[in-house]
Parts: structure tokens; sequence; C-alpha cells
């Protein structure tokens, strides 16, 4: 079997998560100049926004990128063109079925690498032609399935044949070799990299974020059939207020409606929804990229021959 390096050509086993709005060209370059395999997260923007993000990644790094679909985008399928015609190697997909695609992406020779919350979507897409998956869990940022990596990881690897790359907890050098000893071979980290000077986020989340315990996030929209984890604040809770009080769809979606631009671009502390993992509370200080990816993987040699198992 290729090892996850080797697939995506980068120095280590890690991959960029998708990030909507945060995965852009200069977050997506740091993290491949620093030994990572980076993505441009296409996240709720148009076909053109992710054309000009790839151009202007290439600009900056000579190093392989892929690009993150968000599948409940509605600019999904003509984005799945775009990454055909701009000849990306890598595509990861999250939040549905990447099915429809995969046969124009694998006639491309794009290697497909979806994000799966379960058996059995990992059993599906692996029978589709998918080149390995993301297990995540709802330890993750953002738009999340319900179960924790520690369960879903060793039941995904048992299930197929394809390497598994497990994400939702990850953050420093003691969840690199958990995620190793459930049977994963490679990692997918989001929130540690918010923290880190390459990240184009207002320095507001980066301070939630550093600020962060580990009790710090909630899930909202449970209710809507999309839970999404972001960090507590006054929108949070007024999200959760309102919909234990029975507030329509409608109502709930107007109070989000742009929330997290409001995060990323504004950091507005009082109305945007700030997206992190439960990990959070492991972040305590905003470092290079280059620190950040050497802390995930210096250390785990040293760390495996100081384990005492049982
Ligand atoms: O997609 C993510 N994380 C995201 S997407 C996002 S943008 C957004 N904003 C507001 C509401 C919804 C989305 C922010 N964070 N992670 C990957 C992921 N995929 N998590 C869960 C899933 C998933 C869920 C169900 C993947 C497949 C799936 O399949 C259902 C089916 O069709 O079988």
């Amino acid at each position: 079997m290729k090892n996850i390096t080797e697939l995506l050509g980068s120095k280590y086993p890690l991959i960029q998560g998708g990030m909507a709005n945060i995965a852009t060209a200069q977050l997506c370059a740091a993290v491949c100049e620093a030994g990572g395999f980076g993505l441009i997260g296409a996240g709720g923007n148009d076909p053109e926004w992710v054309r000009e993000q790839i151009r202007a990644c290439r600009a900056k790094t000579d190093k392989p990128f892929g690009v993150n679909i968000m599948l409940m985008s509605p600019h999904a399928a003509a984005i799945a063109k775009v990454v055909v015609e701009e000849h990306v190697p890598v595509v990861t997909t999250g939040a549905g079925n990447p099915g429809i695609y995969m046969e124009a992406w694998k006639q491309a020779g794009i290697k497909v690498i979806p994000v799966v919350p379960s058996v059995a979507l990992a059993q599906r897409v692996e029978r589709s032609g998918a080149d390995a998956v993301i297990a995540e869990g709802t330890e993750s940022g953002g738009h999340i399935g319900e179960l924790t990596t520690m369960a879903l990881v060793p039941q995904v690897v048992d299930a197929i044949k394809i390497p598994v790359i497990a994400a939702g907890g990850i953050a420093d050098v003691r969840g690199v070799l958990a995620a190793f000893a459930l049977g994963a071979k490679g990692i997918q980290v989001g929130t540690v990299l918010l923290a880190t000077e390459e990240c184009p986020v207002h320095e507001n989340y980066k301070k939630m974020v550093v600020d962060a315990r580990d009790t710090s996030t909630v899930v909202t929209g449970r209710q809507t059939g999309a839970p999404v984890r972001v960090l507590k604040n006054p929108m949070a809770n007024e999200y959760l207020e309102l919909s234990k009080h029975g507030a329509t769809l409608e109502e709930l979606e107007k109070l989000t409606l742009g929330s997290l631009r409001r995060a990323v671009f504004d950091g507005n502390l009082e109305t945007g929804s700030f997206m992190a993992g439960q990990i959070a509370g492991l972040v305590k200080q905003v470092r290079p990229m280059k620190e950040v990816l050497a802390s995930l993987f210096d250390g785990v040699q040293a760390y495996k021959d100081r384990l005492e198992v049982l």
C-alpha cells in the first residue's frame, strides 16, 4: 500500500482541513512550505474564486496542493469541473457523498479523499474509487458527524482497504501517535492551524482559540440537520437559546447568515461563528506554521519510546 506522503507528495503525512473562508492561497501555501499538504477550501465560494485561489497558490509555492469541496455548497458541481480544468492533483470533500463526481475525477487522474463520518460512507466511497478517506470525529470544528475520533477511526480502518487519515482532536505529538495507534496512516488538522502567524483570520479569532478551554466549544444546528461546532460567544448562546425555545429554521438561519465571514474577516466577537474543535483548549499560543508542523512530528519517535504500555 502506498503511504500517505507518497500519495500526497508532502514531507509530513498531514493534510490541512477544508476550513471554509480561511483556507485561502495564503494558508494553503504556508502549510505546503512547512511540509504539510495544503488545500484551498472552496466553502460556499463560487467557482471563479476557487480558480483564482488555485492560481494564486501556484504563484506562492511549487509544492503540490489540493482543493476541498464542501458538497452542501450550491457551487459544488461547478467547482468539481474547475478542479479538473486546473489539473488539481488531490480533492478532499466534506458534508456529503462525492459519488456523482468520482468518475470524472478519476478519469482526470485526480486523487480523491472524502471526509467520512461513518463506516457505511467509508465503504461506499471506497467502492466508488476513493484513494483514501479522512475519518473525522465529532471533536472537530465546523460541520460534524456523531462519532468520536477514538471510536470512528479503528472501525473505519477495519472496514476498508484504502488508507485512513484521522481527524478531530489532534493538536500535538500525543494526538498524532494516538491516531497512528488507531490504525490511521496520516492526520488532518484544522484548529491548531488557526493559531499560526500565517493563518489569514482576524486577530480576534486567533485570540479566541488561544484563550479557549476544554469546554469552550458548543454544537449549534443539531435540530436543523447540520450540526456545527463553534467557540462559545453571544452568537452561539443566542442560537442555542432560540432553538431551545422552538425557533423556526428560518429564524435560526437568519441569525447565522454571514456569521462565519463576520468571525473570519471582522473578528466580530458578538455576532461571528468562530468554528473550532474541542482541542482548542490545548492550543496556547500563535506560532509560525513551520514550528507548528514540526512540533506535531519531530518528537513522535521520542514520545513513542517513552510510552509506557501496560
Ligand atoms: O465539512 C466539514 N466541515 C465543515 S463544512 C463547513 S461550511 C458549513 N457551514 C455551515 C453549515 C454547514 C457547513 C464547516 N465545516 N467536515 C467534513 C464533514 N463531512 N463532517 C461531516 C461530514 C459528512 C456528513 C455526512 C460527510 C458525509 C456525510 O454524508 C451524508 C451522506 O450523504 O451520506
